[in-house]
Parts: structure tokens; C-alpha cells; sequence
């Protein structure tokens, strides 16, 4: 069923726009003035900010939940063109997130012709695609309790290799180029799990799977500390999947989810690393306090969301490292107590903001007081752009480009939850 329903028009946002442009000029050009004084082009960045694209996980648009429960609200998406029409929504007011990253089979399309179609209708395309080895469907044949693509038994093995495979075709047809592989393979107790082996079993997997992508395809290998194996986890960490990633093929890389890590990890040297190796693929942006809470990107941990796009952006001011294709930058966060389309609008503008703020950094100074071990002037570098209010700029590249100044603000105005509450009884 192609969902289109209530969907906020053009009109109500340029009034929304309409009644803030004065005080957006305003808080721009002081802002210009601030930065003319540090040496930086506000347009320069403005058209930096304005390039910056975020993907959007079709599964965060509906209310998440716990072992412990799930409260969800009104208006939820009930099927995959209604997750993809929330995220045209979201994309409609800020302007920098066009591409929707699916997971199967959650959101396996009836026919994907159709649904690249609708999705296409509204403005939006495909980011990676995601498998799901980690449950059991209704129809499957083999279960994956103790594991997937490194199981012990090769029909297992098999069966999931075919199901990534299933994906990849499926994201043909809608135009996406990458494949996002996350396995909860593992074991709960000493003993259980052969490490090696099912390592080994986890790479021949892959390799299955990287023969079976299209040549212009990138693999993501996601790895994770922990959950749903309490005791051991086959691709556990960043150098698992740098060695998987290696082992694979040039086009596989590494995904840094930033909830997959143990608490105080030091992440963005994580980052710096996989760039430095020429492995990064991408991010699963969140922030968490605990374990993978899937919280809010920004909302625990703003200095190192800031500080992993220091090193991005270090990086390519340093013009990259050879062979590593540009970070995918998606979203994977679950929304228990908020709305979910609230959440992602918030989440996409401070991932937005932790780049401006990035982009501010006097790279020069801190590079002089690096190398005079000036740790306190060098911390200072990065706080004074961390702590530059770059809204202006994200204000006004959003209303520029047809979206909204203030996209949390204009979502609750439009009544879109109102109104898709009475649309998806
Ligand atoms: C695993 C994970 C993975 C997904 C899932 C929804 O924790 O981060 O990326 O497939 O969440
Ligand atoms: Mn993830």
C-alpha cells in the first residue's frame, strides 16, 4: 500500500521560515564577523555544512523498546512506506539527510521496483543495506541461536551467506551501493566458542558474500564488544574487523558504531586509526552512557561526537588516505520515550553541528602547540571551536536549501504526528 498521506507543505514551512530569516541574518552575519576575525570564510563553511549528508535508519521511525518493554506512540509507521515517508519528512526540513538505510527483512519490499519508486517520488534514496543474521524469521529453515556466518555448521553458514546475498540483490534494484553486515555471534560462557575458529568461519563467510556484490559495492563489517553474546563476541572490536576487513577485500571496510565500544574507550583515536589503515567505512552515529543505549547522537557525549569529526575532518584536510572512500555517515539509534522523527531531527542537527564545529578548528595552532607540548593551549585550539555557537550557519544553510530554520520546532507546528495518527489507526 503506498502510503502518502498528510505531508507538510512547502507553504507552511517558508512561513516558518518567514518570521525567523531576520534574526538568522542577524545571528549569520555576527557570527561571520566572529569568525572574518579567526581568519575563517563563514560561506566557506557554510558550503561545507551544506554538503554534509546523514542517512537515516528505516528501523529508528517507529518507537524502540527494551527486554523490559515498549511504549509506542501515536502515528507509528507501520510499514516500510510509511518509515520511508517519515524520513522524507525529516529530509524535507533539514535538507541533508536524502538517503534511507533499510533492513532486511524487516523492510523487505514486496517488490523493490515499487518502493525505489515511491521512495524516489518523495525526494529520498537508499543508503546501505542492512542483513539480519541475529533472530530467527518465521519461515527459516536453520536457527542462528549459537550464531550465523561463523557458525559451526556450514548449512548455517550457507543459509546466512544467501540471506546477505538476498540483500544485496534487493539494493540493487534500489540503487544502494553498500552492505552492512552486524553479527550477534558469540558465546555466553568459557569454553563455548572456539575464538580462532569461528573467526576464520566469520572471514570465509564474508568472502562469500564480498564475491557475490556487485564490483562497485562497498561491505561494512560492523563489530561490537558485547550483547546479544555476554561472554564472547566473534567480531568484537576495531582490530577484528580491521583484519576481517583486510582479509576480505579492498572494498570492505570497517563500521564504528559508537555504542559497540566499552565505556571511556577513546573512539576518535579509533578513528584516527581505521584512517590512518585506509579501513574506515563508516559510522553508526548515537551516544550511549552505559552499554549500545542507542541514545540520541549528542545527547550524552557532544566533545567526542566533536571530537570524532576533528579527526574526519583532520584527515581530509590531509587529503585522505589512499584507497579510503569518503565515511558513510548514518544514523542507528533506537527512540524508547521520544518521538522517533523528533529524535532523528534532533540527532541529524548535532552530527551537522559536530562537523561545523570541526571545520573551526585553528589546525595551524593546534599543529604549533603539538609540537611545543603545549597540551593546555592545545586543548584550548579545540574547545574555542567546540564552544563557537555555529546554529547560524546550520539555520541558514537548511532555509537556503528549501528546509526548515528550526526542523523540531516546524514539526511539531505542522501537526504531521496529529494528523498520521489519524492516517495509520
Ligand atoms: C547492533 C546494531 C546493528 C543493527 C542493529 C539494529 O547493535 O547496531 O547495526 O543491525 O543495531
Ligand atoms: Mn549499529
Amino acid at each position: 500500500m503506498n502510503e502518502t498521506g498528510f505531508r507538510i507543505d512547502t507553504g507552511f514551512i517558508a512561513s516558518h521560515n518567514g518570521v525567523r530569516s531576520a534574526d538568522i541574518r542577524r545571528d549569520y552575519d555576527a557570527l561571520g564577523e566572529l569568525l572574518r576575525r579567526r581568519g575563517i570564510g563563514i560561506g566557506e563553511i557554510a558550503a561545507r555544512a551544506a554538503a554534509l549528508t546523514v542517512a537515516l535508519p528505516s528501523w529508528a521511525t517507529a518507537t524502540g523498546g527494551t527486554r523490559f518493554g515498549r511504549f509506542p506512540g501515536e502515528g507509528e509507521p507501520r510499514n516500510v512506506f510509511e518509515k520511508i515517508a517519515d524520513c522524507a519528512t525529516i529530509h524535507q526540513l533539514t535538507r541533508i539527510t536524502p538517503r534511507v538505510a533499510l533492513h532486511i527483512p524487516w523492510d523487505r519490499p514486496g517488490d523493490p521496483g515499487t518502493l525505489a519508486a515511491f521512495a524516489s517520488s518523495l525526494g529520498v534514496g537508499f543508503d546501505a543495506m542492512n542483513s539480519n543474521t541475529f533472530e530467527d524469521q518465521k519461515a527459516q529453515r536453520l536457527s542462528y541461536k549459537f550464531g550465523s556466518l561463523s557458525h559451526t555448521d556450514a548449512s548455517v553458514r550457507a543459509q546466512a551467506i544467501a540471506h546477505n546475498l538476498e540483500c544485496v540483490e534487493i539494493g540493487r534494484v534500489l540503487g544502494s551501493k553498500a552492505l552492512s553486515i552486524w553479527i550477534g555471534d558469540g558465546g555466553n560462557f568459557p569454553g563455548q566458542v572456539d575464538f580462532r575458529g569461528s573467526y576464520e568461519r566469520y572471514i570465509e563467510s564474508c568472502k562469500s558474500i564480498y564475491a557475490g556484490m556487485p564490483g562497485d559495492w562497498l561491505l561494512y563489517i560492523e563489530y561490537k564488544l558485547f550483547e546479544p553474546a555476554m561472554y564472547s563476541t566473534v567480531l568484537n572490536d576495531w582490530g577484528s574487523a580491521y583484519y576481517a576487513a583486510t582479509a576480505v577485500g579492498p572494498r570492505a571496510f570497517c563500521l564504528v558504531d559508537l555504542g559497540h565500544h566499552a565505556p571511556n574507550v577513546n573512539i576518535e583515536m579509533i578513528v584516527a586509526r581505521l584512517l590512518h589503515m585506509g579501513k574506515l567505512g563508516g559510522f553508526h552515529f548515537n551516544d550511549s552512557k552505559y552499554g549500545d543505549d542507542d541514545l540520541d547522537s549528542g545527547s550524552i557525549k557532544p566533545f567526542q561526537l566533536f571530537l570524532i569529526f576533528h579527526e574526519l575532518v583532520n584527515a581530509a584536510v590531509k587529503g585522505g588516505t589512499p584507497g579510503n572512500p569518503e565515511p558513510a555517515y548514518m544514523i542507528d539509534q533506537s527512540h524508547n520515550v521520544t518521538d522517533p522523527v523528533e529524535s532523528l531531527l534532533a540527532s541529524v542537527e548535532e552530527i551537522q553541528r559536530a562537523y561545523v564545529q570541526a571545520l573551526l578548528v585553528d589546525r595551524a595552532a593546534l599543529a604549533e602547540y603539538q609540537q611545543a607540548n603545549d597540551a593546555v593551549m592545545a586543548l584550548r585550539t579545540l574547545k574555542t571551536a567546540f564552544t563557537t555557537d555555529v546554529a547560524p550557519i546550520l539555520a541558514s544553510v537548511r532555509v537556503s536549501a528549501g528546509g526548515a530554520a528550526d526542523p523540531l520546532a516546524a514539526f511539531r507546528e505542522s501537526g504531521y504526528r496529529t494528523q498520521k495518527g489519524k492516517e495509520r489507526r
